[in-house]
């Protein structure tokens, strides 16, 4: 069972085949090779240096039939310490494998707790393999044995969808597994069971993060659920036939790069003092209702102005969508975007793209891709695609992946947080969605119940990308945030973000520049009016 294993049959006893050896006293779930690993003198694998307890590391038998295929040891890195990554897959039926990653580091760094980190889009990729999802998890996340998926296809696109068991692993399945497969691996590996399960993911991944407390309520201690794409599906049927179809039915509705630079920045000028200081960030996003009619073009179309048509584009951006198709919970149409995302990169990347012609912003992508999967074409496009023809495919896929059961009293009830946070102006998810979620959960459990678990924080004019003329989302390391709530009852109420020169971590040595605060939703960061505006202590939190 482990020929590659030099300590496998030997005096010495590797905690795995310890475990395995113990089988049949033992019911092998995680819980119970804790308590027998624990009942065993021999020391835990953790205790070699990662260099040699890596490469042949094999453990017993795992949970939902899960297999290790390789190990592989992946040096320190700036923040990232050295760690052995386990690598294997659950073969769920031939139309879904899910592809895992376990990441260990060393005993004498693990914090003794796990953490999930979701992915994104579509998945079909392990997040913890890629430096963006890495970085965006915060600093204080390199500490955790890190554990994530594919989501059980590593096909790009949305074909995958066909099979229900693929859409069931991708919905929230797959990461329940492999936190069972995690947690049996860091138990076996360190000779302890983890003493805390947390759940990170942007996105889709945020997304994840809220399935979970809503299918496997005790699953963590918390989750922290970064713009959230709950409604995918609301955002599939919404979008398409509004807003991407005006925008990608002639070029002279579309925004180039430069128009987008010149719209934010008439938008900044009308709206940036409406929060009491002028600093490039537009704070009271609810008061700004800039309207850009005086960049009409007068003559010919050019980069100073706008058409009538680019106009009537930015209107749909703000506007909130009703196209009828019903979906989970009784759901039926999407919010409009948050104010703020042109001066973000996220309308270039998420809403119009490079360019007109090759229509690949990842909005109309995605839109598309939904188009092609219900209608069973691979030709399907957006601009031909009505959704309401297709009202029982798209109830089936929001049924299973869209994250909006308001009643996650079980979650609560198990001790569990959840954590919250967006960039205002999101322009792949509405943040109003999210909002709009949390009221509904409000209204099930009440609202002083879920304000005992549950805060959604934002901070304006950072966008989906979490760039932008705001803070670094990832100055406010949520994680640490979310820890400090469940291991000390310190709600995260007092958070502060932080700007940095240069904004790109890669670009060299970072300052920091100036502090907000991150404030719960709706209220933002108000200028008091007087005080250093660099500092974060000069700001109220305000509704208005
Ligand atoms: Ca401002």
């Amino acid at each position: 069972m482990f020929p590659s294993h030099p300590f496998a049959g030997t005096a010495s006893g590797h905690p795995g085949v310890r475990a395995a050896t113990l089988g049949t006293l033992c019911t092998l779930t995680a819980l119970a090779l804790t308590a027998c690993g624990g009942s065993d003198s021999s020391a835990p694998v953790a205790s070699q240096p990662l260099a040699q307890a890596c490469p042949s590391y094999r453990t017993a038998t795992l949970p939902h039939g899960a297999t290790i295929t390789r190990t592989e040891l992946r040096a320190a890195e700036g923040l990232l310490p050295e760690v052995c990554i386990v690598r294997g897959e659950i073969v769920s039926s031939p139309q879904s494998t899910i592809h895992w990653a376990v990441e260990l580091p060393a005993g004498t760094v693990w914090n003794g707790k796990t953490l999930t980190v979701g992915g994104g889009a579509f998945d079909g990729f392990i997040p913890t393999d890629d430096p963006w999802y890495q970085h965006i998890i915060g600093a204080s996340a390199h500490t955790y044995v890190k554990m994530s998926s594919d989501s059980g296809h590593l096909a790009p696109g949305f074909a995958w969808g066909a099979s229900d068991v693929a859409l069931r692993n991708h919905a929230f399945d797959a990461n329940h597994f492999v936190l069972e497969v995690g947690t049996a691996i860091a138990a076996d590996f360190y000779g302890k069971r983890p003493a805390r399960r947390y759940h990170i993911g942007h996105s889709n991944g945020g997304r994840s993060a809220l399935a979970a407390t809503q299918n496997y309520p005790k699953d963590y201690d918390g989750v922290v659920a970064m713009e959230p794409a709950i409604s995918q599906q609301a955002h599939q049927t919404n979008l398409g036939p509004t807003v991407l179809r005006h925008i990608f039915s002639k070029p002279e509705n579309w925004l180039s790069p430069a128009k987008i630079a010149l719209y934010a920045k008439a938008e900044t000028q009308a709206c940036d003092g409406l929060d009491g200081l002028k600093d490039g960030i537009i704070g009271n996003v609810a008061a700004c209702t800039y309207v850009p009619t005086e960049l009409l073009c007068k003559g010919a179309d050019n980069d100073s102005c706008l058409t009538a048509g680019q106009i009537e584009s930015v209107r749909l951006i703000y506007a909130s969508k009703d196209v009828p198709v019903t979906l989970s919970q009784g759901a039926r149409g999407y919010p409009g975007f948050g104010r703020g995302g042109a001066a973000t990169s996220d309308w270039e990347a998420y809403v119009f793209g490079p360019s007109f012609e090759a229509r690949d912003s990842f909005n109309y992508m995605a839109v598309s891709a939904a188009a092609r999967l219900v209608e069973g074409n691979p030709a399907a496009d957006l601009l031909q695609h009505d959704p309401t023809r297709y009202q029982a495919p798209y109830l089936r896929l929001a049924n299973m992946i869209d994250a909006t059961n308001p009643d996650i009293s079980a979650f609560a009830d198990n001790g569990g947080k959840l954590l919250i946070w967006y960039g205002m102006g999101d322009a792949c998810v509405s943040v109003y969605r999210t909002a709009e979620y949390l009221d509904s959960v409000r209204q099930r459990l009440g609202a002083s119940k879920v304000q005992g678990f549950a805060r959604m924080l934002t901070s304006p004019s950072n966008g989906h990308n979490l760039d932008g003329p705001g803070t670094d989302p990832v100055s406010i390391d949520l994680l640490a945030a979310m820890d400090a709530w469940v291991e000390r009852g310190t709600a995260p109420d007092r958070l502060v973000a932080t700007r940095y020169e240069p904004a790109d971590p890669r670009a060299g040595q970072q300052t920091p520049v100036l502090q907000r605060p991150v404030c719960e939703y709706p209220k933002f960061p108000r200028y008091d009016g007087k005080g250093d505006p660099a500092k974060a202590e000069s700001f109220s939190c305000s509704a208005v």
